[in-house]
């Protein structure tokens, strides 16, 4: 029994290893001067809907094409600024698609109830042995 509530826990505990995205997030439009989906400003839009520390940022077109498959230039594009796209660093005077970006977090994302509970699942598997 002890052995099973430590297997449990274990695979309970790595959960937390995986990746949960938050919603897709689009702010902006890149009819100013560009497209900024930065951290900072998605934050103050969207309140508790990122996590503290995301660990990956995804950018896509909003029709869900990957970002880095479109071959703009990005101004930035990390999990510390967000990502912004600037028209006027664009190849032949070409402006930038309208991007949504969505951020990997620590499950579970967003934060409430676990998956599952350890104690239920152990006692689930002992009555089913
Ligand atoms: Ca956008």
């Amino acid at each position: 029994m002890k052995l099973l509530i430590f297997c449990v826990i274990l695979i309970s505990t790595s959960k937390y290893a995986e990746l949960c995205y938050t919603q897709w997030f689009d702010r902006d439009n890149p009819s100013g001067k560009g497209d900024y989906e930065t951290l900072k400003d998605l934050r103050a839009e969207n309140p508790k809907k990122i996590c503290s520390q995301p660990l990956t940022i995804q950018a896509a077109t909003l029709s869900g094409v990957s970002a880095l498959s479109i071959g703009q230039v990005f101004e930035v594009y990390d999990t510390v600024t967000g990502f912004a796209c600037v028209n006027s660093q664009q190849k032949n005077e070409e402006c930038c698609l309208d991007y949504k970006v969505r951020f990997g977090c620590p499950c579970p994302w967003p934060p409430g109830k676990p998956p599952f509970s350890a104690v239920e699942d152990a006692q689930k598997n002992t009555t089913l042995t």
